[in-house]
C-alpha cells in the first residue's frame, strides 16, 4: 500500500510527512531535490495477540508507504506535478492532497492568497490534464497503427469523460476495463483523499477550512490536522505526549487518524497468517478473493493456489485454539472466489 503526498508548493507537505511517519525529513527544504520516502506499521491488536498464543517472537504489521514528493523543478511554483514527481506518484495506490488552510505570513502560497477550496479544484484539474495529455498521446499512436481495439474504445471513453472535467475514479468501468485502465497508472483514476493542513487555531474544528461542501460536489473525504503542532508533538519523549495533546485539544495522533481514515476510505482490511515463524497482517481491498490474497503474500501461492483455510478471528479466540475451532466447525475451506473479510485468519495450501 502505498499513498503519494501531493499538494502546491509549501502547502506542508514534508511536515505532514512527518507528523505522520515519525521521520526527519527537512522541512522547507525548497531545494531538496528527492522524495522522501517512509514506512510506517498499522498497529493491529490482532496480531500481538496472536503471536503472544501461537508464541511467534516476530510480529509483522501491515504497512504504509508514504511518499512526499519533492518541489517541482525550475518551472512555474504553480504546477506542482513536474517528470519526477509523475514518476514517483503512478506508483502509488491511493494520493493524498494536502491542502494549505494554515496562515502563515512568512510562507508564500505560490497563488498568493490562502484559498483552499480553489486548491482542492485546481488540483482535480490538474490531475485530469495530466491524464487527459497521456491519453492522447496514446490515442493518437493506437491511430497511426490502425489498431481501433477494445483499448482505444476505452480510451475514448477516458478523453470524453476528462474533456468533461470529471476525473477517471468517477468513470463507470467494468472490471476488465478497469484493469486495463489501471496499466496506465493514470492519477486521476486513483483514489485520492484530501487533508486539510489547519493552523492551530482552526484546531478543534471539524471544517476549519470550509471544504465539505466542495469535498461532498467531487465525492472526496477530508480529514483535518495542524501538520506543523503535530510533527512538534512527535519530537516531545513519548510520555508526555498524551498530556500536551490533551491540553491543546489536538485529538488523536496524526498517524492513528490518518491510517484509520485510510484504510476506511479506501476500503482496506487485513488478513492474519501464523507461520511458524511469525503472525503477519496483510492489507488488501475489501472484496478481494482469497486468489487476491495469496497473491499478496507470494506469486507462487496464487498460482499454485488449492485452497484456503479460513477462521474469523473472534472465532479463534472464542475457541481458544485451533484444535478447538476445528472440533466446533469454525475452520472453513475455502476456495479462489472466497471473499476474504477482515481478521480472517488464512493458511493457504498451495502446489507450485
Ligand atoms: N504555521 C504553520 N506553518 C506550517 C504548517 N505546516 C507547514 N508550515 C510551514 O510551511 C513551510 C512549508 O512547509 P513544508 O512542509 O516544507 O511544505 P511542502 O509542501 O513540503 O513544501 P515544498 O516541498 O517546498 O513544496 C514551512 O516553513 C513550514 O514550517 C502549519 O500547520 N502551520
Ligand atoms: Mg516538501
Amino acid at each position: 500500500m502505498k499513498v503519494g503526498l501531493i499538494g502546491f508548493a509549501r502547502s506542508g507537505k514534508t511536515t505532514v510527512f512527518n507528523s505522520i511517519t515519525g521521520a526527519h525529513a527537512e522541512v522547507g527544504a525548497y531545494g531538496n531535490r528527492d522524495a522522501n520516502v517512509a514506512v510506517i506499521k498499522v498497529p493491529d491488536e490482532r496480531v500481538d495477540r496472536l503471536s503472544e498464543i501461537f508464541q511467534l517472537k516476530k510480529k509483522v504489521y501491515a504497512e504504509i508507504e508514504f511518499i512526499d514528493i519533492a518541489p517541482a523543478e525550475g518551472m512555474d511554483e504553480d504546477r506542482v506535478l513536474d517528470g519526477a514527481a509523475l514518476t514517483v506518484l503512478k506508483s502509488a495506490d491511493a494520493l493524498t492532497h494536502v491542502v494549505r488552510a494554515f496562515k502563515n505570513d512568512n510562507v508564500m502560497h505560490p497563488r498568493g492568497k490562502v484559498d483552499p477550496v480553489r486548491d482542492v479544484l485546481a488540483m482535480e484539474e490538474e490531475l485530469q490534464l495530466i491524464d487527459l495529455i497521456q491519453i492522447e498521446k496514446r490515442i493518437e499512436r493506437l491511430e497511426k497503427e490502425h489498431r481501433k481495439d477494445q483499448e482505444y474504445d476505452l480510451l475514448l471513453r477516458c478523453r470524453e469523460h476528462l474533456e468533461a472535467g470529471k476525473p477517471l475514479r468517477s468513470l463507470d468501468l467494468s472490471s476488465r476495463e478497469e484493469l486495463l485502465l489501471r496499466s496506465f497508472s493514470l492519477l486521476s483514476q486513483k483514489p485520492v483523499m484530501l487533508l486539510c493542513n489547519c493552523g492551530d487555531d482552526g484546531l478543534g474544528e471539524e471544517d476549519p477550512a470550509g471544504l465539505s461542501e466542495t469535498a461532498a460536489k467531487l465525492g472526496l473525504d477530508f480529514i483535518t490536522l495542524c501538520g506543523s503542532l503535530e510533527m512538534e508533538v512527535n519530537g516531545l519523549p513519548e510520555e508526555e505526549r498524551a498530556a500536551f495533546r490533551e491540553e491543546l485539544g489536538m485529538g488523536e495522533g496524526s498517524r492513528t487518524r490518518f491510517i484509520q481514515f485510510a484504510y476506511t476510505m479506501l476500503g482496506l482490511i487485513s488478513f492474519l497468517t501464523s507461520g511458524e515463524r511469525e503472525t503477519h497482517a496483510w492489507t488488501i481491498r475489501k472484496g478481494d478473493r482469497a486468489v487476491d490474497a495469496a497473491g499478496v503474500i507470494h506469486s507462487d501461492i496464487k498460482r499454485g493456489f488449492i485452497r484456503a483455510e479460513t477462521v474469523a478471528y473472534d472465532d479463534f479466540i472464542e475457541a481458544g485454539s485451533m484444535a478447538k475451532a476445528k472440533e466446533k466447525g469454525k475452520v472453513r475451506l475455502e476456495g479462489k472466489e472466497y471473499v476474504v473479510q477482515d481478521g480472517d485468519m488464512i493458511l493457504f495450501r498451495f502446489n507450485v
